[in-house]
């Protein structure tokens, strides 16, 4: 049995993300709410301050601060790890200084050319994710036609990062990677992946999964036209925690953390042997 999956609680600072936006957008909030993801048993939380939606366009640098900065600041005192999601250099300094020790980057690095630098000199653990293009034409850069089609272009991509992330002085034992579900994919382009994440693991780095409530699953349980509402994706998720968990994946980014956990638990349970007679 491999070992469980971290859980990645998502709290998203953001106006306009797609499975939450809006609710957890004064500081208070979103506090609150990542004290009782780390009850559910979060082991990190993932504070991001701009929506990655399809379509969403960017917040302002000083708006994305002044969203998370507050946020880590406090729910790293409590001794939580703290995650940032950003593209942003600055933000990601910000963040690490206000306690975050990981850098949690859709971009891998593309959307800003300072991210890698600043993350060498920060000592943060850095997630990077595989990424085409900004929320607001992404679709366009859904097009996986080369020999291998999409996990064969996410493993390339990817181990093209993994290069400039050394070479910028990132070690390796800091680095994770993740898939990128949902951005610059069409529908089948994330079940492509979700069937075959070996070749990702081969590139011989932890690897981190973001499934939950994203529309791939919305389109498979609505009907034709009509995708199942953003909070009723969460037993598809359940069944995505449970395959990711025995592929031995090191994290899972969820918002619903006491559904996943429930979940682990019961792995953790049927790997326990203790009770065989
Ligand atoms: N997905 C979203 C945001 N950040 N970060 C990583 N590493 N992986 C993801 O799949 C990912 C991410 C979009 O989802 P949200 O709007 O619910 O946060």
């Amino acid at each position: 049995m491999p070992t469980t999956p971290l859980l990645m609680g998502v709290v998203n600072v953001t106006p306009d993300s797609f499975s939450d936006g809006g609710r957890w957008l004064e500081p208070d909030a979103a506090i609150a709410h990542g004290r009782e993801l780390v009850a559910d048993g979060a082991d990190i939380l993932d504070i991001g301050g701009e929506s990655t939606r399809p379509g969403a366009t960017r917040p302002l640098v000083e708006e994305e601060l002044g969203r998370v900065v507050p946020v880590i600041t406090a729910l790293a005192a409590d001794g939580t790890t703290v995650s940032v999601d950003t593209m942003r250099a600055e933000v990601a300094e910000a963040a690490v200084a206000a306690g975050a020790t990981v850098v949690n980057d859709v971009s891998g690095g593309l959307a800003d050319p300072r991210m890698h630098a600043v993350v060498a000199r920060s000592g943060a653990s850095y997630v990077a994710m595989h990424w085409r293009a900004h929320a607001d034409h992404m679709r366009d850069f859904a097009v996986y036609d080369g020999p291998g089609g999409v996990v064969a272009a996410v493993r390339d991509e990817l181990a093209r990062r993994v290069e400039t992330m050394l070479a910028a002085g990132i070690e390796a034992d800091r680095i994770v990677l993740d898939p990128g579900l949902g951005f610059a994919k069409r529908q089948e382009h994330n079940w492509e992946l979700l069937r075959d994440l070996q070749p990702l693991r081969d590139l011989g780095f932890p690897l981190l999964v973001g499934a939950s409530r994203k529309s791939f699953l919305g389109r498979l349980l609505g009907a034709a036209g009509s995708p199942r509402a953003v909070g009723e994706r969460e037993h598809a998720n359940t069944a995505l925690t449970v395959l990711l968990a025995q592929q031995g994946v090191w994290g899972l980014r969820v918002h619903d953390v006491r559904a996943a956990k429930d979940a682990l638990r019961v792995l953790e349970r049927l790997a326990d042997e203790g009770d065989r007679p």
